[in-house]
């Protein structure tokens, strides 16, 4: 029987208040996974509280600002200190900076870097070495379309996703041995509060011309949700992929098989 059962796992989601964060925890919880999370302010974890307890999700938040090491290790200690070693983690929080390079000063491009590369690099150098005395674990980075395309005014995010797909690969290599399995998510273009501003109506009320665009470029003809993104990571997360190691999985609908539909 293929084991799909997260009973009993611990999973930290890191920045899951809402979005992509938040509909993969509630996917592990559905799984039997016992959900902790992160956010950067207390009103969004409390936020985020209320809406997993909607969801009738016990779940426990922590402030933390995953670019900062002290606050990061602080963290897991505490879960590990109140909840337990934790089995599972998506380094699930990042930002984007949409500015063309060249008007964008080199602090904007760093703080880019820092959230979605830099972090998923401390969190998991502090989850690793208790997922290795306790002989299992479970890394998945949330890299993006902009791990294999560039696009313009995504220097910035393109670059720190690149580098984030070579670190899932990394990871991969470095703790394969300790039955760690690191593998990344490739979300296509998904409909979270990040892309709002990609699919916001024109004053016209028509389609917003990339909105349009990203239909022309997908198979599916259509947006992701982050529904979209359940099935996956729970599939990531289980021991159904404990021999799939350093592998990006993309659900894109195709927009990265695909050259696009010709204009009309
Ligand atoms: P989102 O709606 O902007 O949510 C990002 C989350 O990360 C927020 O909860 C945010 O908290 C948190 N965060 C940001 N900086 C943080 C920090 N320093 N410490 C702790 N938490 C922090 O984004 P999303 O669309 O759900 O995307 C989630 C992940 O998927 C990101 O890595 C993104 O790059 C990736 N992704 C998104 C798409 C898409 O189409 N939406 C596609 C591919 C990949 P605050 O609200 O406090 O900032
Ligand atoms: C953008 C979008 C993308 C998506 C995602 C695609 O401005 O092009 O924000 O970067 O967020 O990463 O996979």
């Amino acid at each position: 029987m293929v084991n799909f059962s997260l009973e009993g796992k611990v999973a930290l989601v890191t920045g899951a208040s809402y979005g992509i964060g938040f509909a993969l925890a509630t996917a592990f919880s559905q799984a039997g996974a016992k959900i902790v999370f992160n956010d950067i302010k207390q009103e969004l974890v409390d936020k985020g509280l209320a809406a997993y307890k909607a969801e009738g999700i016990e779940a426990r938040g922590y402030v933390c600002d995953v670019t900062k090491e002290e606050q990061v290790k602080a963290m897991v200690a505490n879960i590990e200190k109140e909840i337990g070693v934790i089995d599972i983690l998506v380094n699930n929080a990042g930002i984007i900076k949409r500015i063309p390079m060249c008007d964008m000063t080199p602090e904007q491009f760093r703080q880019v870097i820092d959230v979605d590369l830099n972090a998923p690099f401390i969190v998991s150098k502090a989850v690793i070495p208790s997922m290795i005395k306790k002989g299992h674990g479970k890394i998945i980075n949330i890299c993006s379309m902009m791990s294999e395309l560039g696009r313009e005014t995504v220097s910035a995010y393109a670059a720190a996703k690149g580098g984030l797909k070579m670190l899932t690969r990394n990871i991969a290599s470095e703790y394969g041995e300790f039955n760690i399995q690191c593998n990344g998510i490739g979300p296509g273009y998904i409909a979270t509060p990040q892309t709002a501003p990609l699919r916001e109506r024109q004053a016209d009320g028509s389609r917003h011309p990339f909105d349009s665009f990203i239909v022309s470029k997908t198979p599916a003809a259509r947006w992701g949700t982050t529904e979209d993104l359940k099935g996956p990571a729970v599939f990531l997360a289980s021991e159904a992929s404990n021999f799939v190691n350093g592998h990006v999985l993309y659900v894109d609908g195709g927009i990265l098989a695909y050259i696009g539909k010709q204009p009309k």
